[in-house]
């Protein structure tokens, strides 16, 4: 696609009022940095919600000094730039993520994207999923590794390639779905969608909220795009997803299946669309 048909959609798309919610759990060494490159993307409707667990190393302190610095100026009735919710104790991924996505809705979001605070997720592809949302009516835009296009990071080893592929492979078999990156934590929301999903019935925590998410979008046939991203490995700060909370992954897919087993495809699919890979110039 040509730069001028991105222009035009960013003219549309800066008119939508757009959430990022971003779940943090010790990431003071990202969030500076995350909220400084959001805020350079040129939307002047964005709104950061960070979502912190009551992080050791002060994520959430800093969030409210940076919302102390974001927010000035603002009249009262102004919505806020960078807003905060402080959780009591480290509760999980997908519980802040649902906290974050209801306060964004309540607030009066049209679209709610979802990613993580440590640049694995490249806020520059935002602009391009909200003109791809703007552009198709897509329901959901998923930042996706493994369409064509997409790509992980060099660094990362053989072993867990095989791991994330063999994941997404098995959610995919299990749930009998067409996404190609069922895990992905880089995604898009339609306001719409995120209120006809009923986000209090999502059960799931770890990874398993991304693939329960990603499994309700196709099941209640929405339009999604999957757009092609290259993962970074995190800059600073080690994950928080360890052995076990990949391992109950395995097992909560099949309790997905079970849970929505009264769910019917609906007869009316909505088209699966690729949209072309991101030149690697673009990519940041
Ligand atoms: N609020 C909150 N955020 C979390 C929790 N666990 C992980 N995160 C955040 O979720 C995002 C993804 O986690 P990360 O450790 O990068 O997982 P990985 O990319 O799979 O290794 C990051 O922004 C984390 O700070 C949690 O229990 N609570
Ligand atoms: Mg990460």
């Amino acid at each position: 696609m040509d730069d001028f048909r991105w222009e035009q959609m960013f003219e549309a798309a800066a008119q939508a009022r757009i959430t990022v919610v971003v779940p943090t759990y010790n990431e003071a060494a990202n969030l500076a940095a995350l909220a400084e490159a959001l805020f350079n993307l040129g939307l002047p409707t964005l709104q950061l919600l960070v979502v912190d667990d009551d992080s050791p190393d002060g994520t959430g302190r800093l969030a409210d000094e940076l919302a102390q610095r974001y927010n000035q100026g603002l009249t009262p009735d102004a919505r806020l730039r960078l807003a905060v919710i402080h959780r009591k104790g480290k509760g999980g991924l997908g519980t802040a993520y649902v906290a974050g996505m209801t306060q964004a809705l309540a607030d009066g979001a049209d679209f709610v994207a979802q990613m993580d605070a440590d640049f694995s997720h490249s806020p520059r592809y935002l602009t391009q999923m909200l003109g791809v949302a703007v552009a198709t009516g897509a329901d959901v835009v998923i930042g996706s590794r493994y369409v064509p296009g997409g790509s992980l990071d060099e660094r990362w080893e053989p072993g867990r390639r095989l791991l994330s592929w063999w994941a997404n492979l098995y959610s995919r078999a299990i749930l009998g779905l067409r996404i190609r990156d069922m895990t992905a934590g880089f995604k898009l929301w339609r306001r719409s969608a995120l209120q006809s999903i009923g986000l209090s019935t999502i059960r799931s925590n770890g990874y398993t909220f991304q693939v329960e998410m990603a499994y309700l979008a196709e099941k209640l046939g929405f339009r999604i795009v999957e757009i092609p991203i290259h993962f970074e490995d995190r800059r600073i700060g080690q994950s928080k997803m360890d052995v076990p909370v990949k391992l109950e992954s395995a097992w909560r897919t099949w309790q997905i299946r079970w849970r929505y087993r009264h769910l019917r495809r609906p007869s009316q699919r909505q088209p699966l669309l690729d949209v072309a890979p991101a030149r690697a110039d673009e990519r940041a």
